[in-house]
């Protein structure tokens, strides 16, 4: 049973893709094989020899006969629906089984093959067509055709197929049709998704549900709520809405296995699966909190769901009704009015239905502009990952197209008017959430009353100017500036924080920062406890600083006094080389410097400069682990120390009084993942064998917020699957470097965890300045990151994963996502657990 068999049973013509002319040999004649008196001993063996050389050559024929002459033929499916105008639709042809719906079914068939015929490349090898429904508008019948196409030529009969318009065009032309013939319209046809025609499916279950109004109906997947979904396995449900009615499909349940290749729900717009009419595809988990109700554009919707011999999951549920066409979620555009007020597209914050155009027409009083704000933007489909170009999914401001997704607040449009259009258009595939927006009457010549207006012509609050952080987004509030005391001046005019001052970062983008720094004199250097010592003091054999810093980079391999600040080699002698390890330069006299540093490098050199990041490379962070609960999805980041180990935050893996974090089974790891619910061959999924939490962990304070996770066996390292180095105790993460912060976690403040690794860079801040913006939290086993003027962050979900530092070519684990204020909130930078603090513990309970 395949798919053509879910609809009306279609009989191959069987005998006729076969090549008849293929003719057996005939019998040899035994009696010329008989034995006769030969020539002897050589005859015999030159008889031998000649009859296995025709014994040979006549299997060598037989193998090409058979095996190479032969079509090899594929099975093409297509599917297609098409607007039949001179018909009318009978409450009958909803039945299969009834006369009216055959009757109309074999007029179609009839009159696609005749279609097909129009084209030498679809006539020579079509099979044959099934009608497997009709719905109102006059009539729309959906179908499938079934092609038998010689290896090779798969691509002719699709570039045929994508013309199909035209050869309906050219039937319809015809002269000499029979007066009965049917008028068709809106042809849309396309291959077959081919996951839906895999040979391995064993069920098939075939369902019609028509809503009513005043009625919930519900579908859900084989054995919910009691048991997983059955394997190898093929679900359609065909819903109906009456005529004038959309049919409204809404989840409480999702919840697949996280490989699409694997199990899926798919959702068309149709009756029948046409890829260019899908509007959904769905695998993995999703929060029940998570808005996930569809909207059809006509009265039908196909819900497709396809499993492999693979894991099965609970499944999914969904509530089925309809909803009058043009009421609200179904409807949109219109005249807006007065100074200020909001619209959004249909259905928001749940799915925009497909194959919308929706217009609303901005005026305001005389003399004013219209200023629009986007506080919600999501209009992401595939194939429009470039956001430039918006040819799917858009909304047009002021004749300018928007599309993707878009951060908070980010997308402002100013009128030159006091009207403004706005038009909003979904294509026929693939729905998102769509947008919510603002919009408000400004003067003209006062566009932002009592607030600061940027060049880009966003308004901030008056407060916000000259205070050291960008808060337009182009600098605009920071020019121009008269410090205030709290402030360096910087000679270009900007004012920063003093705490950045002498951080060893040109944060005023002149230097003026980086001078005179720490107060010293000239003639004498900073140390790290700030105490000013003189020049002549470096490197000469005494600690004048106190904390030893004046005597560190002193280019002396060994013989130095051990102190806090100097690293320590594996024969006990001490270096006075800041970070030497695996710096690729020998240090250590017994070499112990650079033993063990086939770590921190990716396949990427992340040369660029989570909140406020940007989708990572695939393999640019291959120490990046995704922690997921079985049967939940991701819950924390980690990172890979060696081909056993994992490092994660210690608050991953407390208990609750639902979830046992802190047991091996709970989780399956996943290594070399870039985006979520897609297990590429690069992905290697991981049991745990134990997990160990820091034992003075302080489930309050986030105090040693750090544990190791064994991994069941040893992983294999790869292009997307290297550890990252471990930092020696005395490694210097300075205050103002440039760190990588990377997660799936969310991708702003209270929101949705990301899908594809998100990177972004974030400065260490000075421990002091942290624990006084933290007001005092802040412990010295927990270091700070983060961009003081908000805006990029860990978050939610990124909990356990790494705090990536460059050091020479390679990548150093500096810290441990653990907490944070919020996510990106000004002055709030992220927490994370200073590995250096640990390395004994890791070194302790790991080996590594
Ligand atoms: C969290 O809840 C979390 N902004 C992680 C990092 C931060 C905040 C929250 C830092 O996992």
């Amino acid at each position: 049973m395949d798919y053509m068999d879910s609809g009306l049973r279609y009989t191959p013509k069987s005998d006729k893709d076969w090549d008849t002319s293929v003719q057996f040999l005939p019998a040899s004649d035994n009696k010329k094989l008989e034995k006769k008196k030969g020539p002897g001993k050589i005859g015999a063996v030159i008889g031998v020899v000649i009859f296995a050389a025709v014994v040979a050559l006549m299997t060598g024929l037989l193998v090409w006969h058979f095996h190479f002459r032969k079509d090899v033929r594929v099975k093409k499916m297509y599917s297609g629906s098409m607007r039949i105008t001179n018909q009318v639709f009978e409450d009958a042809y909803e039945n299969t089984n009834s006369t009216e719906f055959k009757a109309l079914a074999k007029q179609v068939t009839s009159q696609l093959k005749t279609i097909y015929s129009k084209s030498p490349q679809l006539s020579k090898y079509y099979v044959g067509s099934t009608v497997q429904a009709f719905s109102e508008g006059s009539v729309v019948a959906y179908y499938l055709s079934e092609f038998r196409v010689p290896a090779g030529q798969e691509a002719a009969v699709d570039k045929a197929m994508s013309s199909m318009e035209k050869l309906v065009d050219k039937e319809q032309r015809t002269l000499f049709r029979p007066g009965n013939s049917l008028v068709f319209e809106d042809v849309v046809s396309s291959a077959l998704d081919a996951r839906l025609i895999s040979t391995s499916f064993r069920n098939f279950f075939n369902f019609a549900e028509h809503a009513r109004s005043n009625e919930v109906g519900q579908i859900q997947s084989p054995g919910f709520p009691d048991r997983p979904y059955p394997s190898n396995t093929f679900i359609q449900w065909r819903l109906r809405a009456d005529h004038n009615y959309v049919i409204k499909l809404d989840f409480d349940t999702m919840n697949l296995e996280e490989d699409c290749k694997n199990d899926f729900v798919k959702i068309y717009d149709s009756l029948v699966a046409i890829e260019s009419l899908v509007m959904v595809e769905m695998c993995g988990y999703f929060s029940p909190s998570e808005p996930l109700t569809f909207l059809s554009s006509g009265n039908v919707m196909l819900v497709t769901m396809a499993t492999n011999d693979k894991k099965n999951f609970p499944g999914f549920r969904a509530r089925v009704s309809q909803v009058r066409r043009g009421s609200k979620g179904t409807s949109c555009g219109g005249q807006l009015t007065g100074e200020r007020g909001s619209f959004t597209s249909p259905n928001f914050p749940n799915y925009y239905p497909p194959h919308i155009l929706c217009q609303w027409s901005i005026q305001v009083s005389a003399g004013k502009a219209v200023k629009l704000t986007f506080k919600k933007f999501f209009l992401s489909e595939p194939g429009q990952e470039n956001q430039k170009d918006c040819r799917k999914d858009y909304v047009e401001v002021n004749g300018k197209k928007l599309c993707g997704d878009q951060p908070e607040g980010t997308v402002t449009e100013t009128s030159n008017s006091n009207k403004m259009e706005v038009r909003f258009f979904s294509d026929s595939s693939y729905v998102d959430q769509g947008f919510d927006a603002e919009f408000e009457a400004i003067d003209v010549k006062d566009p932002c009353p009592k607030q600061f207006q940027c060049k880009n012509k966003r308004c901030i609050k008056s407060a916000l100017r000259c205070d050291g952080w960008n808060d337009c987004g182009d600098m605009s509030d920071e020019l121009n500036c008269k410090c205030n005391s709290k402030d360096i001046t910087c000679k270009n005019g900007l004012c920063k924080p003093m705490f950045w001052k002498c951080d060893g970062v040109d944060d005023c983008g002149d230097r003026t920062d980086e001078q005179n720094c720490g107060g010293c004199k000239s003639g004498q250097i900073t140390c790290k406890n700030s105490k000013c010592v003189s020049e002549k003091t470096h490197c000469d054999g005494r600690d004048d600083c106190g904390d030893g810093s004046d005597e560190l980079d002193c280019g002396r391999a060994s013989d130095t006094r051990c102190t806090d600040l100097t690293y320590k080699c594996k024969n006990n002698k001490c270096i006075s080389k800041v970070n030497p390890e695996c710096d690729g330069t020998q240090d250590c006299e017994d070499g112990s410097d650079e033993e063990n540093c086939d770590c921190g490098r990716s396949m990427f050199k992340t040369s660029s400069r989570i909140v406020g990041g940007q989708d990572a490379e695939e393999g640019e962070f291959p120490w990046q682990v995704s922690l997921h609960i079985k049967g939940y999805g991701h819950v924390c980041g980690a990172s890979i120390i060696s081909p056993h180990w994992l490092v994660t935050a210690a608050h991953c893996v407390q208990d609750d009084g639902r979830t046992r974090f802190s047991q091996p089974g709970t989780w399956e790891v996943y290594l070399g993942l870039h985006t979520q619910r897609k297990i590429g061959n690069a992905v290697v999924k991981k049991n745990l064998k134990q997990i160990i939490s820091h034992p003075n962990y302080n489930s309050f304070t986030y105090d040693n917020d750090i544990a190791l996770m064994e991994l069941d066996s040893p992983v294999t390292y790869s292009d997307y699957i290297r550890p990252i180095c471990l930092p020696a105790p005395q490694h210097d993460f300075a205050t103002g470097n440039n760190v990588w912060i990377t997660g799936w976690g969310a991708t702003r403040e209270g929101g949705f965890a990301a899908t594809v690794l998100q990177k972004a860079k974030v400065r260490i801040i000075n421990h002091s300045v942290c624990n006084d913006l933290m007001e005092g939290q802040i412990t010295s086993r927990m270091l700070c990151a983060g961009v003081l003027s908000g805006g990029v962050d860990a978050c939610q979900g990124d909990s356990g994963g790494p705090l990536s530092s460059p050091g020479g070519s390679r990548m150093f684990l500096a810290g441990v996502v653990s907490w944070g204020d919020g996510c990106a909130r000004r002055n709030k930078p992220g927490i994370y657990t200073t590995v250096t603090k640990f390395r004994g513990w890791i070194k302790e309970k790991t080996g590594v």
